[in-house]
């Protein structure tokens, strides 16, 4: 038995290079309940972060009690991490919303039915389709972590029903870099690499990922890499000394830590420090790649001395991280929100490709490039276009593209928006402040609390011009601002299918019924388009199907011969076995761990997802000009210098505040909050400061300290860390629900939400916000009555040990690991309550009411 809440990544399995990754099955089970217990196994995979791990889902007496990892799944080789094992299922039974809620006369919400509810939208969204407005006069906000069946339904409704280009999914924050920067270098989405490269692989280069915490399950893949014989190097690339940081310098790797926002300075040192010692392929570069002369002479101000200076390193730390990168016979490299969600987003992440690109490290095992996913099925509202794009990796400015799905669709090509980009998510909220959007309909993301500059977002909501649906299984900080609000079933309840980073296609079957009235997205969806009566162009309905296996049907049809090929999975060849990476089709039966192996690249103009965009403008290049390079197959560099961020710090707020994770808590909290064991690991919010910064402000640790930036404030008790001077940390965790009374907007609350500081500012390609920079001044407002509540067992550890508790799990928090586990089992305890959120037990609530 061990502790996993104490021991986040569990017993080692060493092992040397280019051999498997051994098997350990992880579980957990309710504390009242043994294996013998269980009536059924359900076949799924973890939605708590995008690794996708597969696992079974313990039932007894129509409950989820438990959980299992899959031992035959390739991508965990059956191990689950602490939000797996301790927050994917223990919500399901807590204050769910069960009824739709509408506004009553008061203006609170209150309990309905679904006609009412239903009714209401159906009234509102004919009223604004009948203005000058029409269609755009609707806007959908959704998520990455419903199911694809689900986001194909949505994307359908709006691009072929509606006509709508206002759609976008909260992947805007989280994976739009990944997605950009995957289309500007490759032409299309779709990750290169494979997390069976880590087997492969001499040396791992992390920019801007603390994997450690945020796919734990990826990262025991490397740790058992590292313990094994020919271990790998470590590079990591991180303003902070996460755990992935302390491996780098355990293995002879490189610790860079650039000061936040000068992420495009350090890549075009690296990529000069490797152009000029040679270490380049000069025949793959020839032979399948266009702009390498321009990215030459990008980079060439930046000698390690001149980039060390704008990011604050050491010169020969770039130099050693170059060599490696440059020597090691094999390289993969992973990238995620310490690049997308800081400064120059798309052009540092598109650099990473270009190291990729000069060494040909691409499509042979150990040289993957994993331009990150964030959120479990992220990569599915890209696919289907839920965000905005066209389904399938289609491009919008191409004509033949929008015929095709108009055909499959039956509808008039001028019904599909492709007169101009996709509305970012970004844009949406601006139509909405300024009153052009009428109806927001947000489903599955909570962005009361994960959008940058709260108090402009509670100002949207609150406005009477916009009517809000939201769409979830909890009473979130969002849904309390809404007109409507949906009760969700969420995982476990539903069925569907979701890809993870590496493209692997899992099932997730409904495991229980949904609680109270409760319906899934799907049916949500279906429900509103046959009220709405949605007609192709010969007057049938334009939703054909009506459950999630047709669904995935149709969708398939709509992959066929596009990179995202899933015409050769059906649901019965996900069950039973492993999830399998797409493109699977007749030539690839079994699916493709690996792209570009044949460095073929989907840049042909009448393939790709875009004609590419200027990276520092974000200015776009028109077909012409993108037939002109004729690419055909080969793929691009892509450059640009660095320039400075948006904001810097100066006098007034001296500090550069940086926001992000811990391994315990998953974004807005609503499932792992109501997880006893990650709750009390990881309470309350925490400010982290260096030891230098904090000894000049005269704070100790645990002293409560105020955040102020241009925008707004928070706060919260001081963790003195282990991170560089002049950079102030805070997880972006921790909204109110769960803390009666105080409501970030209330006067005299206590706002601990990071978002009331960050800004309103976006990449110009991926426009993707920028979360991980912005200025602010630390403020000492009382002593310590304790030590901070962050976790000591992660990137948040205290400088100095001494006076804080260990963060450990206690009772309940045993997990069983094979084949190690050899204590017997304990005798069954009655279950703790989870904490209950205000407003629990009765749904009545006035919270953010209107007007
Ligand atoms: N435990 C847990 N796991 C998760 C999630 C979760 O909420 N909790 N969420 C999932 C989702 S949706 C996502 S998107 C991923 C995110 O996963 P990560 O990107 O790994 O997580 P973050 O903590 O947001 O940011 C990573 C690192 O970026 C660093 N950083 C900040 N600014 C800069 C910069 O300018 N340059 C560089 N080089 N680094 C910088 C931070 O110090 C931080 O350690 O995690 C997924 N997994
Ligand atoms: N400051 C700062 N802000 C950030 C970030 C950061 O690093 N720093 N990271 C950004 C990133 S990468 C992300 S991904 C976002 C995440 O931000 P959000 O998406 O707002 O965070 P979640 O808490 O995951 O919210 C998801 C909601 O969907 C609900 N839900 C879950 N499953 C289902 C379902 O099947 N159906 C429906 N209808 N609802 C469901 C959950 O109950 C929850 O309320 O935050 C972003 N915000
Ligand atoms: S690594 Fe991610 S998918 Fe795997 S168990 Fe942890 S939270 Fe779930
Ligand atoms: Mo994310």
């Amino acid at each position: 038995m061990k502790d996993r809440i104490a021991d986040i990544w569990g017993a080692r399995t060493p092992h040397a290079r280019d051999t498997p990754w051994p098997v350990r099955v992880d579980t957990h089970f309710d504390s009242s309940v043994s294996e013998g217990d269980v009536d059924r196994w359900v076949q799924s995979a973890c939605v708590l972060c995008s690794n996708g791990c597969g696992c079974d889902i313990a039932v007894k007496d129509g409950r989820m009690v438990g959980i299992r990892g899959r031992a035959a799944d390739t991508v965990n080789h059956g191990r689950l991490g602490p939000k797996g094992l301790y927050g994917s299922w223990q919500w399901s039974r807590t204050d769910r919303l069960t009824r739709p809620l509408v506004r009553d006369g008061n203006g609170a919400l209150v309990e309905s039915d679904w006609d009412t509810a239903m009714d209401r939208i159906v009234e509102r969204s004919r009223q604004l389709l009948a203005t000058d407005a029409g269609a755009l006069s609707h806007g959908f906000y959704t998520s990455g972590q419903l199911f694809l069946e689900e986001y194909y339904t949505l994307g359908v409704i709006g691009k072929a029903g509606l006509g709508t280009p206002h759609m976008d999914g909260n992947t805007r924050l989280c994976t739009a870099t990944a997605a950009a920067a995957l289309k500007e270098n490759f032409g299309s989405d779709g990750q290169p690499g494979s997390y069976s490269d880590i087997e492969a692989t001499d040396a791992v280069f992390l920019f801007g990922h603390n994997m450690a915490e945020t796919q734990t399950v990826l990262w025991m893949r490397v740790l058992d890499r590292i313990h094994g014989p020919n271990p790998p190097r470590i590079v990591a690339v991180d303003p902070r000394t996460t755990k992935v940081a302390e491996a780098a310098r355990a293995t002879g790797g490189v610790h860079l830590a650039p000061l936040p926002g000068t992420n495009q300075a350090l890549m075009n040192a690296l990529i000069r420090e490797v152009v000029h010692n040679g270490w380049v392929d000069e025949r793959y570069i020839e032979a399948h790649t266009l702009g390498f002369d321009e990215l030459k002479a990008t980079v060439e101000p930046y000698t390690p001395e001149h980039s060390a200076g704008i990011c604050r390193v050491p010169a020969d730390d770039i130099r050693r991280a170059a060599r490696i990168f440059g020597t090691s016979e094999r390289v993969l490299s992973t990238v995620l929100q310490g690049f997308f969600q800081s400064h120059q987003a798309t052009a540092a992440s598109c650099a990473v490709n270009n190291l990729h690109l000069l060494r040909g490290m691409l499509g042979r095992p150990g040289c993957g490039i994993l331009q990150m996913n964030g959120q479990p099925t992220a990569q599915n509202t890209r696919e289907c276009g839920a965000d905005g794009d066209l389904p399938g990796f289609r491009n919008w400015d191409n004509v033949e593209h929008v015929r095709q799905l108009a055909k499959l669709w039956n509808v008039d090509p001028m019904t599909v928006p492709h007169w101009a980009p996709p509305t970012h998510a970004m844009q949406i909220w601006r139509y909405c402040e300024q009153g052009s959007i009428g109806l927001l309909w947000i489903s599955g993301t909570n962005p009361a609390v994960s959008l940058p500059e709260l108090p402009r977002i509670r100002r949207i909501l609150q406005q009477e011009s916009l009517f809000t649906v939201v769409q979830d299984g909890f009473l979130t900080e969002t849904a309390r601002y809404a007109d409507v609000v949906l009760p969700a079933a969420l995982w476990g309840e539903k069925q569907g299918t979701f890809t993870n980073v590496n493209r692997t296609v899992h099932l997730s079957d409904k495991a229980v019924e949904p609680p109270g009235e409760a319906r899934s997205d799907l049916d949500i969806w279906l429900d509103y388009a046959r009220r709405m009566d949605f007609r192709d162009k010969d007057g049938a309905p334009l939703i054909t199907w009506s459950g999630p296996e047709e669904v995935f049907e149709a969708w398939k049809e709509c992959t066929r011969g596009r990179l995202v090929d899933y015409t050769g999975l059906t649901y019965d060849r996900l069950r039973g076995g492993s999830g399998i990476p797409w493109p699977v089709n007749e030539q690839a039966p079994e699916g493709t761990d690996r792209l570009y192996a044949d460095a073929e690249f989907p840049t042909h103009p009448d393939v790709c997802e875009t004609y590419g965009h200027d990276l520092l403008t974000g200015g776009a290049l028109s077909e012409q000009e993108y037939r002109a390079k004729n690419p055909d197959g080969r793929a691009f560099f892509k450059a640009a210098p660095y320039v400075s961020p948006p904001e810097s710090p100066g006098e007034e707020y001296p500090f550069v505040l940086t926001t992000g994770r811990t391994a315990y808590h998953f974004h807005t909290r609503t499932k792992t909050g109501r997880s006893r064991q990650l709750q009390r690991a990881a309470p309350g919010v925490w400010v982290e400061l260096s030891v230098g910064d904090a000894a000049r402000l005269g704070v100790r640790e645990g002293d409560l300290v105020r955040l102020e930036s241009p925008r707004g404030a928070m706060q919260g008790p001081a963790r003195i860390g282990r991170g560089r001077d002049g950079v102030v940390f805070t997880p972006f965790h921790y909204g109110y629900w769960d803390r009666p009374g105080t409501d970030g907007a209330a006067p005299g609350g206590s706002p601990s939400a990071a978002n009331e500081l960050t800004i309103t500012e976006w990449d110009p390609v991926s426009k993707q916000p920028l979360f991980k920079i912005g200025t602010v001044k630390v403020v000492r407002m009382a002593d310590a009555t304790g030590p901070s509540p962050a976790p000591t067992t992660t990137a948040s550890a205290p400088a100095d040990p001494d006076g804080v508790p260990a963060t450990v799990g206690g009772p309940g928090a045993e997990e069983r690991e094979h084949p190690d586990a050899c204590e017997p089992p304990r005798p069954p305890r009655q279950p703790e309550a989870p904490p209950q959120p205000p407003g629990s037990g009765g749904t009545t609530s006035t919270t953010g009411t209107k007007g």
